[in-house]
C-alpha cells in the first residue's frame, strides 16, 4: 500500500459501505448469500475506482498529452476484484475489513464470474497491455464490445466437449462497470450514398438505412500503485426503434440479408473462433460497430480538449489489435472526407499517420478477407474509399516497380482471383504508419514470408515487439507464496520492474533456498489436486511432474502430439518391466471452436486416453491424465504456479509468440517447446540447459516439406510411435466402439498433416525422457526452476508497452 492509499482507507466507512451496497441490493447482513457480498463489495469498491475514472477522464495534463487507443475485438479481462485490490494497495486491508464481517476475502472473490470477453491469447494480451499501460500512466484507452455473451462454458458428456451460454453478467450484473449513456453514439448500416452539391464543390454522403445505438459501459483498468484508473469501454448494441420507422415509411427498407439481424443481436455473442476467420454478416456488423463508435468516440475527446482536427495524429494513436478493426480505417477517412470535408490527401495524410497495425498469425485461415460484395452492400460508402485508397496504393506500387503486374496482385488490398475479396491485413499495412509481429522470430517471418513486397516498399515500418504478461496478476495474485518468498529476497519493487528478478539467479544453487522455493511449488501443486479431487474426483500424486499444456485447441498447437507420447507412456508401463519413470499428471485444458471438428475429435481423444489411463490399476499414481474443464482466466491462475512442465509444441512458424509460456516459466515450469515464437526468446534469457528444445525449426520445416513428408515411413520405423498410434484404432480407450478416435489417426497419418506431428515424435520423446532423468534429481531441477522465474523479466508487459511507446507511439507518461 501507498502511504497516500493508507492514509485514504477508513475500514469502517469502508464497511458501512458494503453494507449499504448490501442494503440496495435487497439484502440484510445475516441472511445475505456470499454472492450478495461479493457483490456489495464490488460495488463498493467500485466507487472509488469511478470516481478516480471519471478523474482521469477530466485530467488536463492528460488532454494535452499523447494517448493510444486500442482497438481489440477481444479483452480477455479475467476476474477483476483481486486483482483490482492488488492494484489498489488495499488488498490486504479489505481482507481485514471483510473478517471483521464475518467473511473470507477469498471465498468472495471465488463468487466473481469470469468476464471471458475473448478467446485466447490475443484477448489476454489486450488485457495485460491495459494493466501496463495504467501501472506506467501512458494515457490510453481501451476500446472493446459489451458482448452479452462471453465464450462458451465447457463441460463434457461422455468426453465430448458441450457448450453452453457464458451468461457472465447475470443476474444481478457486473459491480465493476459503468454505462455512460451521455456518450453514447449511433451507428449506420447498410443504405446507399448520395452525392450533395454545396458552394460549387460535390461530396458524398452515405445514408444509411439502418441505425444501431452504441452504449459504452466503462470497466475501470486499475494501474498497479499509479491512482490512475484507464477506461476499458465496451460497446453494446441497442435497437433505436423511431429511426427504423422513418426508414420504413420512406420506402428504405433494409436489405433481406438483414432482416434477421436486429439491434439487440449485435452484441449478443462473442465467436468462439481463435485464429481462424469465419466471415459471417454479423460479424463484419459487429466489427464495424465497435470501429465506428470508437473514432468517434476518438474524435469527441479530441475535439473536446480543443485539439485541430489536422492534429489528431500528435494527440491520438490508434492500434488495432489483428486486423478485426480494420474497417476503423475507412471509417476515419469516411469521417474527413464527408463530415468534415476534407480533400482527401488532407484525410490520408491525418488516417495514415493515426493508425498503427499489430499482426498476431501467419495462418491464411486467419487472415481476414470480406467480401467486395458485402462491404458494398452493408457499407457502400467505405467500399468506394477503399477502391479509391487502393486504387492510389496501386499507383504507388507502380511507381516502385513500373508494369510488374505479379506485384500488384499481391499486394492489393483487393484480390480478385474469384469472387472479388478484400483483404484486410493489405488494407492494415496501406493505412498504418507502423505494422508489428508479437515475437522476434514472427515479425521476421512477417516481413521474410507474409509480405516482403510490403517490407521491400516501405523498409523500416514492420517491427517487432515481443509479447509480454503482466507481472501483478501473473505472479503476485496468482502466486502470492513465491511472491512473499521474492519479496523477502529482493524487496517489493519487482512487480512493477520486473528486470529485477535476476537477482533471485544467485540463490540458484543455495539449497536452502531451493528447497523453501520448490516447498512453494509442492503448495500450489496441493492447491491444485485439491481443486482436481473437489470437481473432478480425481487424486493425484503431488511428488509427481505437473506437465501442462494449456491454450486453444488447435492442430498447429499439437496437444495430440502430447497425446501421442502420453500413450506411448502408458504402453510402456504396460509393455516394458524394466521401465522407470517419474510419475507424472499430464495436464490439458482447451476449448475448441464449436465448428472445428478435429479440434473437438481430440478432446475426445484426450478424454478418453485420461478415462482408461486414470482407471487401470497397474499403472498406480505412475501416470495420470486431467483434462480440466471449461478453461478460463481465473482457472490459469490456479493451474499457472502449479506447473513443472511448460508445454510449447507447436510446429515451428507456426505459434507467433505464445504467452502461457511466458507465464509458466515466471512461476518456475520448465519450457519444453520447439524453436517457434517466443519460445526462441525464452531460450536466449534461461539458457539451453533450463529449457527443453525439440523438433524441427523453421528451416527444417521447409526442407522436409521440399524433400516430401512421409508420415508412414515414420510410423514404420519407430515402434512406440506406431503402438501408440495403433491405439487410436482398435478398442483400447473406446471400449465396443474401435475406430471412435480414428479421426485423430488420420489427421497425423497420410501426407495430409499439415503440421509434421510424427517427424517432430521422436525427438518430443527425448527431450521428455531428458525432463524424467532431470526432475529426479530434486536440487538440479529446483536450480532450472529457480533460473526460469529469475530470467523471464524481459517478458513483462511493461517492457512490451514500453517497447511500443517508445518505437511507434511516442508517449508520454503522466504522473498523477
Ligand atoms: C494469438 C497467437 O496465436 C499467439 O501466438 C499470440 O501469443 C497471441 O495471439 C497474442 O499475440 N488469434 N489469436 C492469436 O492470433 C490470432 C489471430
Amino acid at each position: 500500500m501507498t502511504p497516500k492509499q493508507q492514509h485514504a482507507f477508513d475500514k469502517s466507512a469502508f464497511k458501512i459501505s458494503m453494507v449499504q451496497h448490501l442494503t440496495q441490493l435487497g439484502h440484510a447482513p445475516d441472511t445475505a448469500q456470499l454472492r450478495d457480498w461479493y457483490l456489495a463489495l464490488g460495488r463498493a469498491l467500485a466507487e472509488h475506482t469511478t470516481s478516480d475514472l471519471v478523474a482521469t477522464e477530466h485530467d488536463q495534463a492528460i488532454k494535452q498529452a499523447k494517448s493510444v487507443n486500442y482497438l481489440s475485438l477481444e479483452f480477455l479481462i479475467g476476474r477483476l476484484t483481486g486483482n483490482n485490490l492488488i492494484s489498489m494497495g488495499l488488498y490486504d486491508a479489505i481482507a481485514d475489513a471483510v473478517s471483521e464481517l464475518g467473511l473470507g476475502l477469498t471465498d468472495l472473490l471465488e463468487q466473481e464470474r469470469d468476464p471471458s470477453l475473448g478467446n485466447g491469447g490475443l484477448g489476454r494480451l489486450a488485457a495485460c497491455f491495459m494493466d501496463s499501460l495504467a501501472a506506467q500512466q501512458y494515457p490510453a484507452v481501451g476500446y472493446g464490445l459489451h458482448y452479452e455473451y462471453g465464450l462458451f462454458r465447457q463441460s463434457f458428456h461422455e468426453g465430448a466437449q458441450q457448450e453452453a451460454p457464458d451468461a457472465w453478467r447475470e443476474p444481478e450484473g457486473y459491480p465493476w462497470e459503468l454505462v455512460r449513456p451521455e456518450l453514447s453514439q449511433i451507428i449506420g448500416f447498410y443504405g446507399h450514398v448520395e452525392v450533395v452539391e454545396e458552394a460549387g464543390h460535390t461530396y458524398r454522403q452515405w445514408v444509411p438505412s439502418l441505425k444501431i445505438q452504441a452504449m459504452p459501459w466503462d470497466l475501470p483498468i486499475v494501474g498497479y500503485q499509479s491512482n490512475t484508473v484507464y477506461p476499458l469501454r465496451l460497446w453494446e448494441g441497442r435497437a433505436l426503434t423511431p429511426f427504423a420507422l422513418d426508414a420504413f415509411n420512406a420506402g428504405d427498407y433494409t436489405h433481406a440479408q438483414q432482416a434477421d439481424i436486429d439491434a439487440g443481436n449485435l452484441t449478443k455473442v462473442l465467436y468462439p473462433n481463435d485464429n481462424h476467420d469465419a466471415g459471417k454478416t454479423l460479424r463484419l456488423m459487429q466489427q464495424y460497430f465497435h470501429s465506428a463508435a470508437s473514432v468517434a468516440d476518438i474524435l469527441r475527446r479530441h475535439l473536446e480538449a480543443g485539439h485541430a482536427l489536422a492534429a489528431l495524429p500528435e494527440y491520438e494513436t490508434i492500434q488495432l489489435n489483428d486486423t478485426h478493426p480494420t474497417i476503423a480505417i475507412p471509417e476515419l477517412m469516411r469521417v474527413l472526407l464527408d463530415d468534415y470535408r476534407l480533400g482527401w490527401d488532407e484525410a490520408w495524410s491525418i488516417a495514415s499517420r493515426t493508425f498503427a497495425y499489430t499482426n498476431h498469425t501467419l495462418l491464411p485461415e486467419a487472415l481476414e478477407t470480406w467480401s467486395e460484395a458485402l462491404i458494398a452492400r452493408l457499407l457502400p460508402r467505405h467500399m468506394e474509399i477503399i477502391f479509391e485508397i487502393n486504387h492510389r496504393f496501386m499507383q504507388e506500387v507502380e511507381a516502385k516497380w513500373p508494369d510488374d503486374v505479379a506485384k500488384k496482385q499481391v499486394l492489393s488490398v483487393i484480390d480478385d482471383k474469384g469472387e472479388r475479396m478484400v483483404r484486410m491485413a493489405n488494407l492494415c499495412v496501406v493505412g498504418s504508419y507502423a505494422v508489428n509481429g508479437v515475437a522476434a522470430l514472427h515479425s521476421q517471418l512477417v516481413k521474410r514470408d507474409l509480405f516482403p513486397e510490403f517490407d521491400a516498399l516501405y523498409p523500416g515500418r514492420i517491427q517487432n515487439v515481443t509479447n509480454g504478461i503482466t507481472p501483478r496478476r501473473w505472479l503476485k495474485f496468482c502466486n502470492p507464496d513465491l511472491s512473499n518468498l521474492i519479496s523477502e529476497k529482493i524487496g517489493e519493487q519487482w512487480p512493477a520492474q520486473l528486470e529485477q528478478l535476476e537477482q533471485i539467479a544467485q540463490y540458484a544453487d543455495d539449497t536452502a533456498f531451493q528447497k523453501i522455493f520448490m516447498d512453494v511449488k509442492k503448495r500450489n501443486k496441493q492447491r491444485l489436486a485439491g481443486w482436481v479431487k473437489e470437481h473432478l474426483d480425481i487424486t493425484l500424486n503431488t511428488d509427481a511432474i505437473f506437465d501442462v499444456q494449456i491454450k486453444r485447441l488447435h492442430e498447429y498447437k499439437r496437444q495430440h502430439l502430447n497425446l501421442l507420447h502420453v500413450i506411448s507412456l502408458y504402453q510402456r508401463l504396460l509393455n516394458e518391466p524394466d521401465f522407470d519413470m517419474a510419475p507424472r499428471v499430464v495436464f490439458f485444458a482447451a476449448k475448441a471452436a464449436p465448428g472445428y471438428e478435429l479440434a473437438k475429435s481430440i478432446i475426445y481423444a484426450i478424454n478418453k486416453v485420461a478415462e482408461t489411463i486414470n482407471n487401470d490399476p497397474r499403472v498406480g499414481d505412475k501416470l495420470k491424465v486431467v483434462f480440466i474443464p471449461d478453461y478460463r482466466v481465473s482457472m490459469a491462475e490456479i493451474i499457472i504456479p502449479a506447473a513443472d512442465v511448460s508445454e510449447q509444441i507447436s510446429m515451428a512458424g507456426k505459434e507467433a509468440s505464445g504467452t502461457g509460456n511466458m507465464k509458466m516459466a515466471l512461476n518456475g515450469a520448465l519450457t519444453i517447446g520447439t524453436m517457434d515464437g517466443a519460445n526462441v526468446e525464452i531460450r536466449e534469457e534461461v539458457g539451453d540447459d533450463n529449457i527443453y528444445i525439440f523438433g524441427l525449426d523453421v528451416d527444417g520445416v521447409s526442407e522436409l516439406r521440399q524433400k516430401g513428408y512421409q508420415p508412414e515411413a515414420v510410423y514404420h520405423s519407430q515402434p512406440l510411435l506406431k503402438a501408440a498410434l495403433d491405439s487410436l484404432l482398435d478398442e483400447t480407450f473406446t471400449p465396443g466402439q474401435p475406430g471412435a478416435l480414428r479421426p485423430v489417426f488420420d489427421s497425423v497419418m497420410g501426407s495430409g498433416d499439415p503440421y509434421l506431428c510424427l517427424a517432430d515424435f521422436a525427438d518430443y520423446v527425448r527431450a521428455h525422457n531428458d525432463i524424467d532423468r532431470d526432475y529426479r534429481d530434486a536440487s538440479q531441477w529446483a536450480r532450472k526452476a529457480i533460473l526460469n522465474t529469475a530470467l523471464v523479466g524481459k517478458f513483462s508487459s511493461d517492457r512490451s508497452i514500453r517497447d511500443y511507446v517508445n518505437n511507434i507511439w511516442q508517449l508520454e507518461a503522466i504522473k498523477r
